[in-house]
């Protein structure tokens, strides 16, 4: 009340001062505001027409929160290489979709090779589980017959396409996935092949 009766006021006076000849008007309803304590404030003094009060806008609600989620580096079996990535080494076989699968299952993805210390941690790992096998790596050869990471991005953009001897060679025409061998560089190979794998978490 006490803001109403100030806007009033402020609106005679204001009138006055414009007004013709000293005529002031008096506004036949008293002025109302809008909530202005967090709304805008009426702007109806000019011509002395009442307000019209009108509730607040409801506050926007708050963006919900992104879900929590364990880091990759405690999620079990996933271990931490500080400056490289977070990876884990399945020993189990499987053909290069159902590893793709596999790695997605956890909400990671098959790895991809970007730079020689990945490539040598990669060897690492074969050393340390004592396969001397080939393994999958997370790229296969695209309708243009160019190789493509299972992120959709071109190999050569990855910072690591070191191929082995006569690799890729397609051999037999039936080479279209990804395979680290076990000297570190890249080879194309049987997609049905049952070979071990490394699922790579995002960053
Ligand atoms: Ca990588
Ligand atoms: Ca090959």
């Amino acid at each position: 009340m006490i803001l109403n009766k100030a806007f009033a006021w402020a609106c005679v006076l204001v009138l006055g001062a414009a007004g013709a000849a000293g005529q002031v008007k008096t506004p036949k309803a008293p002025l109302t505001y809008v909530n202005n304590s967090q709304c805008e404030p009426c702007q109806a003094c000019q011509p002395c027409a009442p307000c019209v009060q009108r509730p607040c806008p409801a506050p926007a609600p708050a963006p919900p929160l992104p879900p929590c989620r364990t880091p990759w580096a405690l999620v079990a079996k996933y271990r931490s290489h500080p400056g490289i990535g977070v990876y884990r080494l399945h020993t189990q076989r499987a053909t290069w979709s159902e590893a793709k699968k596999i790695c997605e299952a956890d909400g990671t993805h098959l790895a991809v090779i970007n730079s020689q210390a990945e490539a040598d941690l990669f060897k690492k790992f074969y050393q340390e589980a004592r396969i001397s096998d080939w393994f999958f790596l997370g790229f296969s050869r695209g309708k243009d017959g160019k190789f493509y990471t299972v992120q959709g991005r071109p190999l050569s953009s990855t910072g690591y396409a070191r191929w082995g001897a006569n690799e890729p060679n397609n051999a037999h025409g039936s080479e279209h996935c990804g395979f680290m061998l076990a000297s570190g560089l890249l080879a194309d190979g049987w997609c049905d092949a049952r070979l071990t794998f490394i699922c790579e978490a995002p960053l």
